[in-house]
């Protein structure tokens, strides 16, 4: 059996009941094979797969808080530590009801090639809690959070480990969390990103995931022949992705006209009105039937749905296994030319496979996703440097980073023999630099 195939079948015995996480270690080392079969006995010998796929550590405990009643309510917490050959661990906060040890570890586990990919000096790493701030006050947040990093606050630090945002974890949440931090440590640094401009925040990481996605889908079309400009979007989810998305692409030239929740979705034929959305979501905290509500032009539907609208572009923005066979067939099928992930793995693997196959562009989440977290360590940059540049400074950067992240995985695909397949090749490009920084590092 090849090295491969064997990595894989041990991955799926030792971590029963884990389908999230096997699905991305497939993903990955599927795509691998032309670059691990080339030197099989090298990366056997170093079992290198093997801790590619087994995290460093996982940090699990429990998160006693108190609710506006006085009762005290559990969640579990998590942080998942993967590998942290090219630097410090580093990788955003999930507070969802979903999340498990397989969310976790599939996320932990792709942060390791997207972070790779960006060139940047940073490791990879998960955490987060089924804790769902969807509902609760700020008085019982703040307790949550204040809770949740007295036990993280033992894991982390500037050089060690360096959370995030995520699902569920906004401006408000960074900002307990780092309080605390502060609090129970007593030193003031550069721990978690996605930090409050006043207090020691980047220009951009709001719109960084968004804007950075958008930068990467022009990349790509402009690499094909195409122009975005004139172009319609469809896009799902409503959060911070979703929203940045939107804005990058109106400033483009092109027209995003969906977006959703997870209780509905909207279409509006004129356009999403990003100011609107804004206010609905990050400053009212409320559900997209108010959206519909304040716009004559659009038009609400429960469920899911937003795929079954024409568009030319589709970026998934909302979570995991959102764009299913039947989205892609539907996507295929209204003469869809381009689908890259804002989210993490939002398409499934056959939706993938059909996507690639119907010649629609495809960029996975690992790459057009990784202005995010390329921008927070501009942020841990500014932080060590105790300065601030400018919104320009930084969005030129994210730019130039997303572009490059486009054309290593375009230039690896074309070395390995497999010329417009992304995912492999955002694989392939960002597997190398780990492999051989462990290689270098010795056994550990
Ligand atoms: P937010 O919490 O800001 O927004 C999430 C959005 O997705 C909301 O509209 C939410 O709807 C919807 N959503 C979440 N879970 C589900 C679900 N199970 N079913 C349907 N809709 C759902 O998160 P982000 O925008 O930050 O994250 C979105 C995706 O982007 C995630 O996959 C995340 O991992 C990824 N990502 C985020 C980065 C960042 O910098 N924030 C960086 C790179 C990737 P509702 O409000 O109803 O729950
Ligand atoms: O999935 C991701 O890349 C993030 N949630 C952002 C991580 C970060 O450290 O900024």
């Amino acid at each position: 059996m090849s090295y491969i195939d064997e990595v894989l079948q041990e991955v799926v015995q030792q971590n029963p009941n884990q389908p999230e996480f096997h699905q991305a270690v497939k993903e990955v080392l599927e795509s691998l094979r032309p670059v691990v079969e080339k030197d099989e006995n090298t990366y056997r010998q170093a079992a290198i797969l093997e801790r590619l796929t087994m995290p460093d550590r996982i940090i699990s405990f429990r998160v006693a808080w108190m609710d506006d009643n006085g009762k005290v309510q559990l969640n579990n917490g998590y942080r998942v530590q993967y590998n942290n050959a090219l630097g410090p661990y580093k990788g955003g906060l999930r507070f969802h009801p979903s999340v498990n040890l397989s969310v976790m570890k599939f996320l932990g586990f792709e942060q390791i090639f997207k972070n790779s990919l960006t060139g940047q000096p940073i490791g990879g790493a998960k955490g987060g809690s089924d804790f769902d701030p969807k509902g609760k006050s700020d008085r019982e947040v703040m307790a949550f959070c204040q809770s949740y990093m007295t036990e993280l606050s033992k894991h982390i630090g500037a050089d060690r480990d360096v959370p995030a945002g995520d699902i569920g974890v906004g401006a408000r949440e960074i900002g307990y969390l780092f309080g605390q931090y502060k609090r129970l440590s007593g030193v003031y640094e550069g721990v978690i990103t996605g930090k409050g401009l006043s207090y020691g925040g980047s220009l951009v990481r709001k719109e960084a995931t968004g804007y950075g996605l958008v930068y990467l889908t022009e990349e790509m079309l402009r690499s094909n022949g195409m122009d975005i400009a004139g172009k319609t979007v469809a896009v799902s989810g409503s959060g911070n992705v979703a929203i940045y998305a939107i804005e990058k692409a109106w400033q483009l030239g092109a027209k995003p006209i969906t977006c959703s929740d997870s209780s509905g979705w909207i279409y509006d034929p004129e356009g999403i009105d990003v100011e609107l959305l804004k206010q609905v979501k990050e400053v009212n905290r409320a559900r997209l039937t108010a959206y519909a509500e304040a716009r004559p032009s659009a038009q609400y539907r429960p469920g899911r749905g937003v795929w079954s609208v024409k568009c030319d572009i589709a970026l998934p923005c909302a979570t995991q296994n959102e764009l299913k066979l039947t989205d892609a067939q539907a996507l295929v099928g209204h003469g869809c030319i381009a689908v890259a992930e804002g989210a993490n793995m939002p398409t499934t693997m056959e939706a993938t496979t059909y996507l690639q196959q119907s010649g629609v562009l495809f960029c996975p989440g690992k790459a057009a996703n990784a202005g995010g977290v390329a921008t927070s360590v501009l942020e841990m940059g500014q932080n060590s440097q105790r300065t601030s540049w400018t919104f320009e400074k930084v969005d030129r950067k994210l730019h130039d980073i997303m572009v490059n992240i486009f054309h290593q995985a375009e230039e690896a695909a074309r070395e390995y023999g497999v010329p417009g397949d992304y995912v492999a090749g955002a694989n392939i490009a960002g597997f190398k630099r780990v492999a051989e920084a462990m290689l270098a590092q010795g056994i550990y």
